[in-house]
């Protein structure tokens, strides 16, 4: 369970980033610009030192969870699991491939490490509830975290989701809103315009944060002080950009929400190398 400090913390970030794009470019399909979005709290939540984990006994019942609600987003996820030591890295590459475990949402069945088997939007953070409240129940340690997308907070079971966990003072669980501003056919603007995360949240007696979630030096300090909070459930509304990293070839393209395509190789191989500019 490595700590980086910040500057490492981004520069594992742009690595995984890499991957996110040549596996979805490789693969023919996949949601790129919904994985760079999370990359960053991703990242800080397993190279950070905010997760305890062991790649080998990936079912240690003392483990920290993490459950990636927006599954479709599990390009971000294999590549930090493969950099974090769970897989080869040349495996990855078989993303989607008939056969592969590697599929194009998680599924706890096929591949160790993987918390909850999930792509239907919703259900992940009933899930993560049900991991924190048998923590208490069974008095242990762990710490359950849980990834949202914005337009997956649409959904009205997240909804009960946050009315039980302040029910059962689950302070063991951490959920993180990855508002990037677009879900599949528009902006959530267009959609449904959710309003304000943080006050809806915060009414249900959860403690929140709103922070950018790109930059690094605002994700370390809210998993700090998200995971020292007692007595409530706690929220990290993490305001992002859909393609973070890699948006001037986005716009470029004409197409800033680039929902659920990958690169073409030619795009993506400018969009390494637009990455390997990129000053960390
Ligand atoms: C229950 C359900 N309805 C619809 C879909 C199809 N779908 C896949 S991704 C997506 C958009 C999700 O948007 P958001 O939660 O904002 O995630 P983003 O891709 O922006 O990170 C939709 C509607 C689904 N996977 N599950
Ligand atoms: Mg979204």
């Amino acid at each position: 369970m490595p700590a980086l400090n910040i500057d490492d913390l981004k520069k594992k970030a742009l690595e995984i980033r890499k991957l996110i794009i040549e596996i979805t470019t490789e693969a023919g399909s996949g949601h790129p610009s919904s994985s760079l979005s999370a990359c960053d709290v991703v990242t800080a939540l397993y190279f950070g030192g905010f997760m305890k984990y062991d790649t080998v006994h990936d079912k240690d019942p003392d483990r920290d969870r993490f459950i990636l609600s927006k599954g479709h987003a599990c390009p971000v996820l294999y590549s930090a699991m493969a950099l974090a030591g769970y897989f080869p890295v040349n495996e990855i590459m078989t993303l989607r491939k008939l056969g592969s475990p590697y599929e194009g949402h998680p599924n706890m069945k096929r591949l160790r490490g993987i918390e909850a088997s999930t792509g239907s939007l919703g259900q992940g953070l009933s899930i993560a509830i049900g991991h924190a409240l048998a923590g208490k129940m069974d008095k242990k340690n762990y710490r359950t975290f849980v990834m949202m997308g914005d337009g997956e907070m649409g959904e009205g079971q997240i909804w009960e989701g946050l009315a039980a966990a302040e029910k059962y003072k689950l302070d063991n669980l951490t959920a993180i809103v990855d508002q990037n501003g677009f879900q599949q056919t528009g902006s959530t603007h267009e959609v449904l315009d959710m309003g304000d995360f943080e006050k809806k949240i915060a009414s249900f007696g959860w403690h929140v944060q709103t922070i950018n979630g790109n930059d690094m030096a605002e994700v370390v300090p809210a998993l700090k002080a998200a995971v020292a909070v007692k007595g409530q459930p706690t929220c990290i509304v993490s305001k992002t950009r859909k393609g973070f990293g890699i948006l001037p070839i986005l716009e470029a393209e004409g197409d800033i929400n680039y929902h659920g395509k990958p690169l073409p190789k030619a795009v993506a191989e400018k969009a390494l190398a637009f990455l390997s500019k990129s000053a960390v």
